[in-house]
């Protein structure tokens, strides 16, 4: 018998956590759990109430109304913030933005020239270039690539975290308290055979909601055009403020497409596909997946705001395993 390395053991660890029954997930996951509430005892209270509708309300009653902006300058040009957050308010997402040319060209060139980690673990690093290589050097399927801290790096994604029209967005949807939780960059490339462990891990084909925070906003950009054959991302509209009683009083975050659309309509399921550059915002309570890349990989930018103070990892995403 062949000993597991540290790093297989890591993924397994958060495989387990991810694939297996409710208990036997959420034992895997007690860890990660455990870290979450020795840095923030608050965390505990919103884990456990912020599925649940009446507590989300009572929450966003506390919201502080925000702070206004002086006029500023945005690489997003006449997108309208009034618009974005009601749009958000009702539907639970916005699309339209679009990241200038020399700002997307910028990332592209930082993502092909850095070196990205597979399947969220630190031991699978190689070049995106690289990417069928790397299954075979490390002999598994690869569907994700993270940049983890690494963005920090890159002047380009940096203006894009920094640009005000987003802040500005987020404190008149999430309230004065808003503040940036996340910045992260990744890849979602085509393989052959992923399990479905490697799938979940990387939030592809189930639909689920984030429970990072008690209210939280997610801007999304591809750098890459994206259409049906490059994984593009899936949003419930309305999922974000109507929930079944079952989805508020589960452990569970991840749902099957055949459970999620006994309550929500076909029709409130919007694939958000796009140009180069195209980007879009969404309450990401509501009901959401990315699919799997079929033809071409996808490289996705997300600039994530909520109202409670993150920790390093979970600023870029990165999941905490023993
Ligand atoms: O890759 C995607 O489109 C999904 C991302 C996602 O589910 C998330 O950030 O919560």
């Amino acid at each position: 018998m062949v000993a597991a390395s540290p790093s297989r053991q890591r993924s397994d660890l958060e495989t387990i956590s991810r694939s297996a029954g409710p208990l036997r997930r959420m034992v895997a996951r007690a860890p990660t759990y455990f870290a979450y509430l020795r840095e923030n005892p608050a965390w505990l209270a919103m884990f456990v109430l912020a599925r649940t509708m009446p507590a989300r309300r009572a929450h966003w009653l506390s919201a502080r109304p925000a702070r206004p902006l002086p006029d500023f300058p945005t690489m997003f040009g006449d997108i309208r913030r009034s618009h974005a957050v009601a749009a958000l308010r009702s539907e639970g997402l916005f699309s339209g933005f679009l990241l200038p040319a020399a700002i997307r060209e910028e990332i592209v060139r930082f993502a092909m020239a850095t070196a990205c980690f597979g399947n969220f673990d630190r031991h699978i690093e190689f070049n995106p270039a690289d990417h069928r290589k790397a299954e075979e050097r490390f002999g598994r399927s690869i569907l994700s690539g993270h940049y983890f801290e690494r963005i920090l790096r890159c002047e380009a994604a940096m203006s894009v975290q920094r640009d005000p029209l987003l802040f500005d967005i987020a404190q008149h949807y999430l309230g004065g308290e808003a503040q940036l939780i996340t910045t992260r960059l990744w890849w979602s490339f085509p393989t052959r055979a992923a399990t479905d462990s490697d799938m979940r891990l990387a939030s592809l084909d189930k639909y689920h909601f984030d429970l990072d925070d008690w209210r939280m906003l997610k801007f999304f950009f591809y750098l890459l055009p994206v259409d049906d054959g490059c994984g593009p991302h899936i949003y419930v509209r309305g999922s974000h403020v109507r929930r079944a009683l079952r989805h508020q009083l589960t452990p569970l975050v991840g749902h099957s497409a055949k459970d999620v659309f006994r309550f929500y309509s076909a029709e409130s399921a919007v694939t958000l596909t796009g140009s180069a550059g195209f980007g879009f915002v969404e309450d990401p309570f509501g009901f959401h997946t990315g699919t799997v890349a079929k033809r071409s990989p996808r490289l996705m930018m997300e600039i994530g705001f909520g109202v409670s103070p993150p920790s390093r990892r979970r600023f870029h995403g990165e999941p905490v395993v023993r």
